[in-house]
């Protein structure tokens, strides 16, 4: 089946509000026009993120009371070190109480001042960590990611050619390690494949550098590799995931995202005076080291979260259920970034907007809309988040990609209601032309998309539908 439906029933439900257009618009100017400052409460259908917004299981719940909240040597903390290291196959697992955490303890471990950290794309956070111990955060994805047109089965994949050439340009000596981001978030959700890994391993080897790997969203991108990768068909998720991450030296990792629950994260590595190092500063900031800022209770969710992931069917429909939004897009004229990626879908506001100019925010101005119009709420990744000023000139850089993502929570919502999100952007982007852009108000100094404040330039109002 193209579109796998539902490979589970819903046992609680949670009522949504429905708005109007007025209350929308009020509270749109209440937020500065930032969806991160609009009530969840007030948002129909939420594609903000799909991190922390998964629905549990009952198996996660019924662990959920089996939580032992020992302040050490906790039950759930066996169970899930266990299982960890069952997958990713690391000697050591660090909890820590979400992914940013992970990263901030890795960097400010073995990141100085003046070094460079080659990623295929950074996501914020892990940009922000890095740059956060001044040094340089360095994309090296190939090429094509850039291009929202161009259809690739592994568009995440590290441009090893740049790779090579950053090592002998920066030296060996100013490279800690070398992460990959899997799936490619702010690439669009684009797979990393297996040969991919291999070779940058190989080339890793050659210099002595560790790789790592950013494994939020691991699960989906090893379901691409068993659907797109030659030699892996008839392999299990946690075979392909085991080979990957054999590959590697460590992974830091939201489990907000393909650890299905709604808090946690953890790192996992082999080197042992890093972990001697960070553990050292987990115990100053999170918690004791087994338990990391979570309670025992979330570290047994995590643990049936991270098996259940690998589930097949249950990745089948997740993959699809994204794809079915992008298709029906696609399908409309929509102009989307292709192909589809695991975990969301990204709207390409430069066509979808042709008539905004750079400095008019035009992802932020369609999220505006798309909440204000049909109370669904997207993100910007595009110029708020990824802008920069040039310290030379002060003007702005902008991002190659200027995107709205749809970011699907896993197992929340139904097909009908990513039908409704569909039918709601194609009515969107019917009558685009009067969409308008903004101006940004207030920007904090860093991850200002956050906390930044705008106020619309006219064109700004749709007519209500
Ligand atoms: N990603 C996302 O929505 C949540 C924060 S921004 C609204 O995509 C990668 C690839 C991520 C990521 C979070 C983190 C940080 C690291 N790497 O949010 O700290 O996509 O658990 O993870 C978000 P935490």
């Amino acid at each position: 089946m193209r579109f796998p439906s539902e490979p589970f029933k819903i046992k609680v439900v949670e009522p949504i509000r429905r708005t109007t257009r007025e209350e929308r618009d009020r509270l749109l100017r209440e937020a500065g026009y930032n969806l991160f400052h609009v009530p969840a409460e007030s948002v129909y259908v939420d594609l903000l993120t799909d991190s922390g917004t998964s629905a549990m299981s009952d198996n996660q719940w019924a662990g959920l009371m089996l939580g032992d909240e020992s302040y050490a040597g906790s039950k759930n903390y066996y169970h899930f070190e266990e299982t960890v290291r069952s997958i990713f196959g690391y000697r050591y697992v660090i909890p820590t109480h979400q992914g940013r955490m992970a990263e901030n303890l890795l960097f400010s471990t073995v990141v100085k001042p003046g070094m460079c950290v080659p990623n295929n794309i950074h996501f914020d956070t892990t940009r922000a960590n890095v740059e956060h111990q001044g040094a340089e955060a360095l994309d090296v994805v190939i090429k094509e990611a850039y291009d929202p047109h161009c259809e690739m089965p592994f568009k995440g994949n590290m441009d090893l050619i740049r790779l090579e050439d950053t090592i002998n340009r920066v030296g060996r000596d100013r490279i800690p390690l070398v992460m990959l981001t899997i799936t490619n978030n702010s690439g669009g959700g684009q797979p990393v494949s297996m040969e991919n890994i291999r070779q940058t391993r190989a080339l890793l080897t050659r210099h002595g550098i560790p790789l790592l790997f950013d494994a939020c969203r691991f699960a989906e991108n090893c379901f691409f590799i068993k659907e797109r990768e030659t030699g892996y068909a008839d392999a299990s998720i946690l075979a392909i995931a085991r080979e990957l991450f054999g590959y590697g030296d460590g992974c830091t990792m939201s489990a907000k995202k393909d650890g299905l629950v709604n808090i946690g994260g953890f790192l996992s590595l082999n080197h042992e005076q890093w972990v001697q190092d960070i553990t050292n500063m987990l115990i100053l900031v999170e918690g004791f080291p087994t338990y990391g800022g979570l309670a025992g209770r979330d570290l047994e969710a995590m643990a049936r979260g991270l098996r259940e992931v690998l589930d097949e069917d249950y990745l089948r429909f997740r993959i699809g259920q994204v794809r079915y939004l992008g298709e029906l897009l696609d399908n409309a004229g929509v102009s989307i970034l292709k192909p589809v990626g695991g975990h969301a879908v990204y709207l390409n506001a430069k066509e979808f907007l042709p008539h905004l100019r750079p400095e008019e925010f035009p992802a932020q101005a369609l999220a505006v809309a798309l909440y204000r119009e049909h109370g669904i709420r997207g993100v910007e990744i595009g110029t708020v988040m990824f802008g920069k000023k040039d310290p030379a000139t002060g003007r702005t850089i902008y991002p190659e990609l200027e995107m709205v993502r749809l970011a699907i929570p896993r197992r929340v919502y139904t097909n009908m209601q990513i039908t409704y999100v569909a039918e709601s952007i194609i009515e969107l982007h019917r009558r685009r032309d009067a969409i308008g852009g903004l101006k940004m108000t207030y920007e904090a100094p860093v991850l200002r998309h956050f906390t930044a404040r705008f106020e619309e330039l006219p064109p700004a109002r749709l007519h209500p539908v």
